[in-house]
């Protein structure tokens, strides 16, 4: 039988991927058994009470039944914005919802999607070279897919850095060149850092060919400056990498310093030879920001400069799925395109996506004073994304008593917490770290009501948790 484990495909068994690993698993079976579990290893907004956005939901809800905008009192129930819109949208499809789209998404919202990157950049964007996709990880994965031939070719890497691109790598049989962000400068990224990790690669026989940026961060919620992104741009003409500019998260600032400056921004503003050589794919999600509409699966990237040949290869191969999710598609269009004030249905949707946004930075800010109160642990301020990553200083006892259960000093440390307080986190070396120091990552999506208890109570488990494994032989190094 091919489908025996010995006979599996090793990249396959090789490919791990932490936020749904052994903590979500063993939350799973302690939430079967009854036990109140607070899932913070996801960032999946509407699983933790986030209501979704009225106005998108409503145009959907029509496309979805478009019978509802034949009913003489489809007026009382729908405002006449979001049945406008509805009949709009179902006017760029060919047979609404129920049909397949062309494999890069619908014209219609393509074209949203470039006027909205044109508005938020200030320079042209192309439909043509924007791809609907099933969620941004798709998309992420299409490209990789193109990129990458087999182990000779080197992806480089943040580290610690969101699963999905480790995982995807070895899945493709490529190579993980990992850069480290440093974390005593806010987890900034120095250009320095990339340099040695191409010198080694390249000891070591691999090519590199593409690098990876989460901006802002998963797992560690910085934000990019824009001096930063011009010296990677600038690394990347140099060395010939095509850039990866993950930006699901640009919604999520919770500073004014920095604000989200996208790479294409940057990369237009360079000029000369830059704007027109540096190969480079965004990506953007309706997962994140206030949307929060990870289960929709909507997505897209944007290429620049790449050649149309290639664009034509990865249009080959995202035909083979025929069409990204036609609903998710319609979410996309709403999302960079919501509606403007004196719409209708403006202030409600103003208020709605305030009041996220707003709960969000208050969250980040008590999520980051609640951890650093607590007895060896030191955390960052999240400045955009969705998650907190303190570091953890294990004792020397807390290390011993994890070598003899068998298991990697943060899951151990991860695993009492969660049996204690119910708290699901995920450890921090499923994000990849520097040998011999500890994080976790949570979410910073808990209800906002319900985050002083839960900080109370990872600080109860914690301090308890450092005073029974302090052996006086000191800590695990920063
Ligand atoms: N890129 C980053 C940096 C992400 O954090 C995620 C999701 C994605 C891409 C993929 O999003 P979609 O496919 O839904 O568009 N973040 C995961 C995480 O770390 N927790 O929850 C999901």
């Amino acid at each position: 039988m091919a489908l025996e484990y010995e006979l599996l495909n090793e990249n396959v068994k090789k490919c791990q991927y932490a936020v749904r690993g052994e903590l979500y698993l063993r939350a799973s079976e302690l939430q079967k058994e009854g036990k109140k579990i607070i899932f913070t290893n996801v960032g999946n907004p509407h699983a933790l009470g986030q209501k979704p956005l009225t106005f998108p939901r409503q145009v959907v809800a029509l496309c979805q039944a478009p019978f509802l905008l034949d009913d003489p009192n489809v007026g009382m129930l729908f405002p006449a914005d979001a049945i406008a819109r509805a009949k709009h949208y179902l006017s760029l499809t060919s047979g609404g919802l129920g049909a397949y789209s062309d494999s890069r998404g619908l014209p219609g919202v393509r074209k949203e999607v470039a006027e909205f990157i044109q508005r938020r950049d200030g320079y042209p964007s192309d439909p043509e070279l924007i791809f609907l996709t099933d969620g941004a990880s798709k998309g992420v994965m299409q490209i990789l897919n193109c990129v990458i031939r087999g182990e000779g070719d080197g992806i480089l890497v943040p580290v610690p850095q969101y699963p999905l691109y480790s995982a995807t790598i070895s899945l493709l049989g490529g190579s993980l060149v990992p850069y480290y962000l440093d974390e005593s400068e806010n987890w900034g990224l120095d250009v320095n850092n990339l340099r040695q990790s191409v010198a080694q690669a390249r000891s070591q026989g691999i090519s590199v060919r593409a690098m990876v940026i989460i901006n802002p961060g998963n797992p560690t919620g910085q934000c990019l400056s824009e001096a930063n992104l011009k010296e990677i741009l600038r690394f990347c003409y140099n060395e010939k990498l095509v850039l990866l500019g993950d930006e699901v998260y640009q919604q999520n600032i919770y500073q004014d310093e920095r604000p989200f400056i996208s790479s294409k921004k940057v990369l237009m503003e360079m000029g000369s030879p830059f704007n027109k050589e540096v190969q480079l794919v965004s990506f953007h999600t309706v997962s994140k920001g206030y949307w929060g509409e990870c289960g929709q699966r909507g997505g897209y990237f944007e290429m620049t400069n790449i050649p149309p040949r290639v664009v034509e290869e990865i249009y080959k191969v995202a035909s083979i799925a025929l069409s990204p999710n036609v609903s998710a598609q319609i979410f996309m269009g709403l999302m960079v395109s919501p509606p403007k004030p004196g719409d209708i249905s403006y202030d409600q949707f103003a208020r709605e996506s305030k009041g996220i946004l707003e709960s969000l930075r208050r969250r980040a800010k008590i999520m980051t004073d609640g951890f650093n109160s607590c007895k060896n642990v030191v955390c960052n301020f999240t400045e955009g994304a969705m998650y907190s990553f303190p570091q953890i200083r294990l004792p020397t006892g807390a290390l011993q008593a994890a070598k003899q259960a068998g298991k990697v000093p943060d899951v151990f440390y991860c695993l009492k917490l969660l049996e204690a307080t119910g708290i699901s986190t995920v450890p921090g070396s499923g994000f990849g770290q520097k040998e011999g120091v500890f994080h976790l990552r949570t979410t910073i999506l808990p209800a906002e009501e319900e985050m002083p208890e839960i900080m109370d109570s990872f600080k109860k488990f914690n301090d308890e948790f450092m005073t029974q494994y302090d052996n006086g032989f000191g800590y695990s190094r920063m």
